[in-house]
């Protein structure tokens, strides 16, 4: 079959990120089958015309990550971009249209509905050799675990994750070429789940909650791989890169030992961790570490069921700086519990924090599959019924998000490492410009107070 594959991001915020998930699709199918790539990063739309027109696909794949933007104080929807999408290709070319990614894995039926997709598959798309099987074979799709199609109800169970082991197609693709040009970032994937139980989050139910980790000297060879192809920096996309530290110590020792010279950096849990952890890190190229923080009030992390303690956060990130690393920490603001004294508390703690970055984001987004849309129920915040897909943010009944991002910014002051969201479309700007220069990686260090 002729497989069109398409990424339709061109979200620059905080900077265009390469469309990973679709170099597993394609490196999952079989090699009778011919793949494309489109990335609407790098093709206009008269190119994809010519591409449709010309490659003439049996069937599309449609990447969806971002539904929106998660920032209450600054929403972007793209499902309505999506949709036109969508309706523009129906017009040019019959092939069913595939559905699947971060985003559609959250609220799969919702954006089935909206798009008027022909099938969805839920988590992993390395089920997509199975649906072009079933299809070739007229095998109902709808057996195949994750695979939705318009004539099946709504399942709200979590889908049984693929067990198989990920490919990914080889990395030298066009498409590359721009991620180099845009602050020479690529990606990598180390292992797949994660094994908290964070009340908002809803990554272990996009990738699971058991770890399926990836062998380190595969990471660490295809981390080459990256390097020889141009890339001049490595985003590691797990969840929590060391919610198993064993191996992404291991991880990290094997990018050292085959000779990986680029930096990287990726999200990092404030856990507990050996003394030396950050060291070692260092020593095996990690430049950035990018915390998930949250909060720093004991009653906000014990709510949000975080796995760490502020005393952990102020130990880890002291242990990151000492050992030359640039640490940034993200926070998530209003969810159940929080009070003008706890936002005053995780301000107070915050002073602690020396040498870093901090992004605060007010209001968290309420996803199915989670123990806060579980919280939201009970307090008669949402019904069942309530439709997730416009983003709905929870709000605590003792304190509005206008009133914790008041309290934010009288507290900031006039200090540039206090960021409020992800900065928008000024912080994109400058990064941007800075990616002309040939600055490259995520550049939040340079705001480092
Ligand atoms: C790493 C990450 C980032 C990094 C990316 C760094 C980099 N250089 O790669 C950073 C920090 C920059 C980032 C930024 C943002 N992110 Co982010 N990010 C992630 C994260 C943790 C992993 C994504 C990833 O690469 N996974 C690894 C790859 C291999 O998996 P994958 O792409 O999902 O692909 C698999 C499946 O989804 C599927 N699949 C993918 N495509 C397709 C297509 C078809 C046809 C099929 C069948 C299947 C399929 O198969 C693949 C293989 O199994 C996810 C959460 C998560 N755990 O998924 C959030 C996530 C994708 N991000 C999200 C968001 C919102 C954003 C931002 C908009 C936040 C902001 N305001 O800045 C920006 C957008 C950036 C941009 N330009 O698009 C949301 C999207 C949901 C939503 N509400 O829209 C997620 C899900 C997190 C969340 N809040 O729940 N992000
Ligand atoms: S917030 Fe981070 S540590 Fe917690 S469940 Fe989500 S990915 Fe895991």
């Amino acid at each position: 079959m002729k497989v069109l594959l398409i990424s339709p991001n061109t979200l620059i915020i905080p900077y265009p990120v390469y469309p990973i998930g679709l170099d597993y699709v394609a490196g999952s199918l079989s090699d009778r089958h011919q793949v494309e790539i489109a990335d609407l990063n790098i093709l206009s739309q008269d190119e994809l015309a010519t591409l449709l027109k010309n490659f003439s696909p049996d069937i599309i794949g449609l990447s969806i990550r971002n539904i929106d933007n998660t920032e209450a104080c600054n929403p972007l929807f793209f499902i309505s971009e999506h949709k036109k999408l969508v309706d523009w290709i129906r017009t040019r070319c019959k092939a069913p249209m595939v559905g699947g990614g971060a985003g559609f894995t959250i609220l799969p039926h919702d954006i089935f509905d909206a798009l008027e997709l022909d099938y969805g598959i839920i988590g992993e798309g390395e089920r997509f050799g199975e649906l072009i099987d079933a299809l070739e074979n007229k095998r109902a799709p709808s057996d195949i675990p994750g695979v939705i199609t318009t004539s099946q109800i709504p399942d709200i169970t979590p889908t049984r994750p693929w067990t198989g082991t990920p490919k990914r197609y080889p990395t030298k693709s066009a498409h590359s070429q721009f991620y180099l040009n845009h602050g020479g970032m690529l990606n990598l994937q180390t292992k797949r789940g994660c094994s908290f139980r964070c009340i908002y989050c809803p990554y272990p139910h996009i990738e699971g909650r058991k770890h399926r980790l990836v062998a380190p000297g595969k990471v660490a060879r295809m981390a080459l791989t990256l390097q020889e192809n141009g890339a001049k920096y490595i985003f590691i996309t797990d969840s929590a890169f060391n919610s198993d530290i064993t191996h992404s110590l291991n991880v990290a020792k094997a990018f050292k030992h085959q000779g990986l010279s680029i930096p990287w950096g990726g999200f990092f849990a404030p856990v507990k961790l050996p003394n030396d952890y950050y060291q070692t890190m260092k020593e095996c190229g990690l430049k950035h570490v990018e915390f998930g923080t949250e909060s720093l009030s004991t009653t906000m992390l014990k709510n949000y069921r975080k796995p760490f303690s502020p005393a952990n956060v102020i130990s880890a990130h002291q242990q990151a700086v000492d050992a030359g690393l640039h640490a940034a920490h993200y926070f998530l603001l209003g969810g159940p519990g929080e009070t003008t004294e706890t936002v005053d508390e995780t301000l107070d703690t915050i002073e602690h924090l020396k040498k870093t970055v901090l992004f605060f984001f007010t209001g968290i987004r309420i996803y199915p599959h989670t123990g806060l849309y579980e919280t939201a129920l009970k307090e008669g915040k949402i019904t069942k019924k309530t439709t997730l897909l416009k983003p709905l943010y929870y709000e605590s009944d003792a304190i509005s998000h206008r009133m914790i991002e008041k309290q934010v910014m009288q507290r900031r002051g006039q200090r540039i490492n206090w960021i409020v969201g992800s900065g928008g479309d000024h912080a994109a700007a400058t990064v941007s410009k800075m990616h002309q220069r040939g600055y490259t990686g995520p550049l939040w260090e340079y705001l480092i107070r």
